[in-house]
């Protein structure tokens, strides 16, 4: 249930720490004890919840996300069922920027009740910590109300939320021409967000007609002089270099990773930055071709997951989803994938002192599970197989229980 300490590497991917026939204990919100049922100490408990036949696990952690913004891109279907290509909506002004238009037209209000109606269900499939990314505003009155929403979402929300600013998630039409002069702007606009503390992480999206590797590489060495851990969009699209250059620029995590090269591959397993993996958008993109996590893994990497989810490229909240699509689509073992939603996932957030773990002296971070195994749940998808879900201490979801906190217009 604890099992080895840090971040989970190549091989180490496969320890999971599990205890059959377990006794969890719970006071004041934190873990005091979890071990062996035989083992536990006399407790006198005011409540217990009976778990015979379930699982239970750590709360699951989200390390990538995209959780504030305006509006929806449900239109974009149709143009990807005719073939065109991501990108190609971008550069037609549509998706993200059209995102961008939704979110800046949106009061901070609206944003903070439409992303708590999304970190509801987020919840309610398991997720106890989990990161969120600004960049639909791309101006510094945007970036900060998105960021300021989720610094009021992180005070009133249960779960425990990371803030990420991606200032540089796509050029905004104002800057068509000088990308150099928009990435100048985002510097000064992380410099109010570090005064302000909205964010812990800085982020850039390096593609194909966003940000070249160069751009990317200058931005976030900035960044970590302002005090900044950082992380990357990198080789979502095209292959580009983005992971070798997140290694080198010592990234907290580097995100995608779908083109990464062999060389990128290799400093992965050299260095301390995580691959955080997001199947879900390889598969909402209608791509055959996966992140190469075998090939990863296999050199010493540590691999987490996230939903990514977002209004383009990843619309969906279901992390349970992503663990199947894991098994299926990247061939990750069900050990490696619980280790990549949950100790390697808080990793790469900031997270590895704090969460992913069921261990004595942390917060009760806990779900159980209807289900038999921790094979089962890579197994058996499409639904959401949640029993209840413990945020510090407290039941904040359970299933067949609505949790009737908003109502989205
Ligand atoms: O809104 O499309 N890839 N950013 C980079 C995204 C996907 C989110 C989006
Ligand atoms: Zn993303």
């Amino acid at each position: 249930m604890d099992g080895k300490e840090g971040v989970r590497k190549g091989p180490d991917m496969m320890e999971i720490g599990l205890v059959e026939q377990a006794t969890v204990a719970v006071k004041d919100g934190k873990v005091i004890y979890a071990g062996p049922a035989e083992n536990a100490p006399q407790f006198e408990a005011n409540e217990e919840i009976d778990c015979h036949g379930k699982l239970v696990t750590p709360g699951l952690v989200d390390p990538h996300t995209h959780l504030v913004f305006g509006g929806s891109r449900e239109h974009e279907l149709a143009l990807k069922q005719q073939g065109v290509p991501y990108l190609d909506i971008l550069k037609q002004g549509g998706g993200i920027l059209s995102t961008v238009n939704a979110t800046r037209d949106a009061k901070e209000e609206e944003l903070y009740n439409k992303a708590l109606f999304h970190l509801d269900r987020i919840m309610s499939y398991g997720v106890t910590t989990m990161e969120a990314k600004s960049g639909y505003g791309l101006d510094e009155l945007n970036e900060l109300k998105q960021l300021r929403v989720t610094k009021q979402l992180q005070k009133d929300h249960p779960l425990d939320i990371a803030s990420t600013f991606l200032g540089a998630h796509a050029i905004p039409p104002e800057y068509k021409d000088d990308p150099d002069a928009f990435l100048s702007e985002m510097l000064r606009v992380m410099e109010v967000v570090k005064e302000e503390n909205l964010a812990q992480f800085t982020d850039i999206f390096c593609e194909t007609g966003v940000f070249t590797v160069e751009q990317s590489r200058k931005y976030l060495e900035k960044a970590k002089e302002l005090g900044f851990e950082v992380k990357i969009h990198a080789d979502e699209i095209d292959p580009l270099g983005g992971t070798e250059m997140a290694c080198e620029v010592d990234a907290i995590s580097a995100d995608h990773l779908v083109g990464a090269s062999e060389k990128g591959i290799e400093k992965l397993g050299e260095s301390r930055t995580i691959a955080v993996l997001l199947p879900g958008t390889t598969f909402y993109l209608n791509k055959n071709e996966f992140a190469k996590a075998r090939d990863m893994i296999e050199h010493n990497a540590a691999v987490a997951l996230a939903t990514d989810f977002n209004p383009g490229s990843s619309p969906t909240e279901n992390l349970q989803l992503i663990m199947n699509l894991a098994a299926l689509k990247l061939r990750m073992k069900p050990e490696e994938i619980w280790n990549a939603v949950t100790v390697n996932a808080a990793h790469a957030i900031g997270y590895g002192e704090r969460a992913g773990k069921i261990k004595e002296g942390r917060n009760a971070d806990i779900v159980i599970w209807d289900v038999p195994n921790y094979l089962y749940i890579p197994y058996h998808y499409g639904v959401n197989h949640v029993n209840t879900v413990i945020k510090g201490g407290a039941v904040a979801y359970k299933r067949g229980e609505q949790l009737g906190r908003v109502t989205v217009s």
